[in-house]
């Protein structure tokens, strides 16, 4: 049974069980409605306590019934009727009452819950709102400004912290059922409490209230259409009667639940669960990781290392001379010196997690490290150097990452005499922050190793994208095409300023250039010249000029940018300007003007004809790895699913010419046949895949 009643006495316990995670499923609404019809019937009972069994209180709608014809009862009809029933419900909350979860519990007259319990509207994560009572009943528990930050961000809150905002009644130390049943006992003298939505709800009496929330909400959501819904949704509760505020979150939900956004969102929710499961590494045991070591203390390993200490791994940090440790030390106390100072982190915090940083000049130092993850020099030789100086001192089953952005791990694994110990980590900077790991299959890397790899990446909070080797692995391949593409676009007209407003226009935090001024246009010379020292013909004219003017970007006050002394507000460049003159007469092209909507597609398009080469070469297996490694790592946007899910959205069969035209007149590639084959079956989503 879903939903299940036991007669304790006055009290009857309603159980709801319904793994993994007690989605409010057409079963449960139904058993809910069908229990307070029971129990209002009882003359027995005079209260009920309502409980899950499993890990979690009820974690919300469930999510994938959206997109399918609606089952009755719906789940507002379902809160109204437990606010409507004639004996006192408390609802028992243990785990995440999230969403329809944490609605069920507004719709019941008391909420208690253990310490450890979370609740929150996440909602609008997913691109809707909440569509049975949220944003009606939360303002009249909580404080309205709490409300709106709950309703509009989504974001959930530990159980001290809701009991403080008015929404928990009771948080109890004890065990939960026997505490609420207690509760429940304590208030059989009380009168029935007013239900929520008959409560008074505040006022607002600020002159500009709705308009600050509206302005704050639209910067911080970037396009995203629910975060203001729900806000108007919220005003709503306040300003009409709670009836008809009902009636108008249902219309925005039904709205919301049936758009392109939310579709994106909840393919991107669902990716981001399906990642980690590759078929091939189904019922393997990963490895235990209990030490790790990091060699390098650059910016990259110094992130890494904060990432292995955040999630309570103890680190040797090694360099190979005093400076280069200290320098390195210095780095990693950085990055916790920032968090405090922000006041993200405690004083004490900071230096409990230092203290499990042991530095160290010596490999012998990694004898007993279960994971030794390489951050030194892009050079070949150098990381060599490096695996067979671990080769002789580590244990036989250490794991051995490299952190290699371009080089071929293959190559830099040929000294190792234990290579199916060996994989790819590639962290993203700064990499204590970013979500997205590429776990690097190398040729010999053992499939338990790979899964240690994913393990790993859950306990730090990453998310994990296998990928096959090439130059860039899958996201470094595909910023590739983007800046070749973004630099065309200088040669046929558009200054640095067009392309990133357009591409912010698009959803993204910064334009390609901004993002080059921010992180150093050095890199991407480096990999030039790495590039040309193979062989290969890469085009950069004017990054290449920028680069021997030793314009890097903001660190030396001028990139595709200039910049004021200690201020980071890019400013057009006339240097910059002249040289994009110049280069386009050279290469005998013609300023034109182009719309924000062609640069977006002279940027993205060809973005997404190389991830369908990726998948051709089965460097990503799924279309969905692509998208995740889109928005973990480069900050396309979530509301858009991915690259590949945006592409299947919009329209294989639009792209296809588009890029045809674009490949006519020499700014993009064609496109590839398995973009061709993608569009013939009807997207990408309709590609099988290995896994
Ligand atoms: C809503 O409530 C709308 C209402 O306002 C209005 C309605 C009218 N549905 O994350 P995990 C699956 S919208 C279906 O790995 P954890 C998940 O796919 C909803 N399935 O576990 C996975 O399946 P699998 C608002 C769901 O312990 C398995 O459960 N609620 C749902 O790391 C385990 O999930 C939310 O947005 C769902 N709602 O984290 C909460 N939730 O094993 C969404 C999970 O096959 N959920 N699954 O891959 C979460 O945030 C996390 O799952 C939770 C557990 C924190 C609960």
């Amino acid at each position: 049974m879903t939903v299940s009643i036991e007669t304790l006495g006055e009290v009857a316990l309603v159980t709801v069980d319904n793994p993994p995670v007690n989605a409010l499923s057409q079963a449960v609404r139904a058993g809910l409605s069908e229990a307070v019809d029971t129990l209002d019937a009882d003359p027995q009972i005079r209260a009920a306590v309502l409980i899950c069994v499993g890990r979690t209180f009820m974690a919300g709608a469930d999510v994938r019934e959206f997109g399918k014809t609606p089952q009755p009862p719906a789940l507002s009809d379902v809160v109204n009727r437990i606010e409507a029933a004639t004996k006192p419900w408390i609802a028992a909350i243990h785990g995440t009452a999230l969403g329809g979860g944490l609605e069920v519990a507004l719709g019941c007259h008391y909420r208690v819950a253990v310490p450890s319990a979370k609740v929150g509207l996440p909602e609008v994560t997913l691109g809707i709102i909440p569509g049975a009572g949220g944003t009606v009943r939360l303002p009249r528990v909580a404080d309205l400004e709490h409300a709106i930050e709950m309703i509009t961000i989504g974001r959930p809150i530990g159980a001290e912290t809701a009991h403080a905002y008015g929404i928990l009644d009771a948080v109890v130390e004890g065990d939960l059922k026997e505490d609420t049943i207690a509760f429940a006992r304590e208030r059989l003298r009380d009168a029935l409490p007013l239900p929520v939505s008959k409560r008074p709800v505040p006022q607002v009496s600020e002159e500009g209230f709705w308009e600050k929330h509206a302005a704050r909400i639209a910067k911080h959501a970037r396009g995203q259409a629910s975060p203001l819904r729900a806000l108007e949704a919220v005003r709503n509760a306040v300003e009409l009667d709670a009836e008809t505020a009902l009636a108008k979150e249902r219309e925005i939900f039904v709205a919301l639940r049936d758009s392109d956004q939310s579709a994106a969102l909840r393919h991107v929710f669902f990716a981001e669960r399906a990642a980690a499961k590759l078929r091939e590494l189904e019922g393997i045991v990963p490895r235990e990781i209990k030490s790790a070591a990091v060699i390098g203390g650059g910016t990259m390993g110094a992130g890494i290392a904060a990432a292995l200490l955040d999630a309570d791994l103890p680190v040797v940090l090694v360099e190979q001379d005093e400076a280069g440790l200290e320098r390195g030390l210095a780095n990693v106390r950085q990055i916790y010196d920032s968090a405090v100072k922000r006041g993200r982190l405690s004083a004490e915090k900071r230096e409990a997690k230092l203290s499990m940083l042991a530095p160290s000049l010596h490999y012998a130092a990694l004898s007993d490290a279960d994971l030794v993850i390489e951050a030194v020099f892009e050079d070949l030789d150098v990381k060599r150097s490096v695996f067979v100086a671990l080769d002789s001192v580590v244990k036989p089953d250490a794991i051995l990452a490299t952190n290699t952005s371009y080089l071929d791990p293959n190559a830099i694994a040929t000294p190792l005499s234990r290579a199916e110990n060996f994989l790819g980590l590639h962290f993203f900077s700064p990499a204590n922050i970013m979500k997205l790991l590429e776990i690097v299959k190398a040729e010999a890397t053992s499939p338990e190793v790979l899964k240690t790899g994913f393990a790993l990446a859950k306990r730090l909070g990453k998310t994990a994208v296998l990928a096959g080797i090439c130059d860039g692995f899958i996201g470094n391949r595909i910023y590739k095409t983007y800046r070749r593409q973004a630099e065309q676009l200088l040669l046929d007209g558009c200054q640095p300023g067009d392309v990133d407003r357009a591409m912010r226009g698009f959803g993204l935090p910064m334009g390609p250039f901004e993002v080059q001024d921010l992180s150093g246009l050095d890199i991407a010379e480096f990999q030039r010249k790495a590039a040309r020292a193979r062989g290969e013909t890469v085009l950069a004219p004017i990054a290449d000029r920028l680069c021997g003017l030793k314009r890097y970007g903001q660190k030396t006050g001028g990139g595709w940018y200039d910049y004021e002394a200690g201020n980071r507000m890019p400013i057009p460049s006339e240097t910059v300007a002249a040289i994009i003159a110049e280069e386009t007469e050279q290469a005998g092209r013609t300023a034109k003007s182009l719309d924000d909507e062609i640069v977006q597609q002279r940027l993205v398009f060809p973005m997404i004809n190389e991830a369908a080469r990726i998948l051709e070469e089965g460097i990503a297996r799924r279309s969905l790895d692509i998208d995740l490694v889109e928005i973990h790592g480069y900050g396309f946007p979530r509301w858009r699913g991915g690259l590949l899910f945006y592409a299947d959205q919009y329209g294989l069969e639009k792209i296809l010419p588009a890029l045809e035209a674009m490949a006519a007149e020499g700014t993009a590639n064609a496109p590839c046949p398995f973009l061709k084959d993608a569009s013939a079956k009807g997207g990408f989503s309709n590609l099988t895949t290995g896994d």
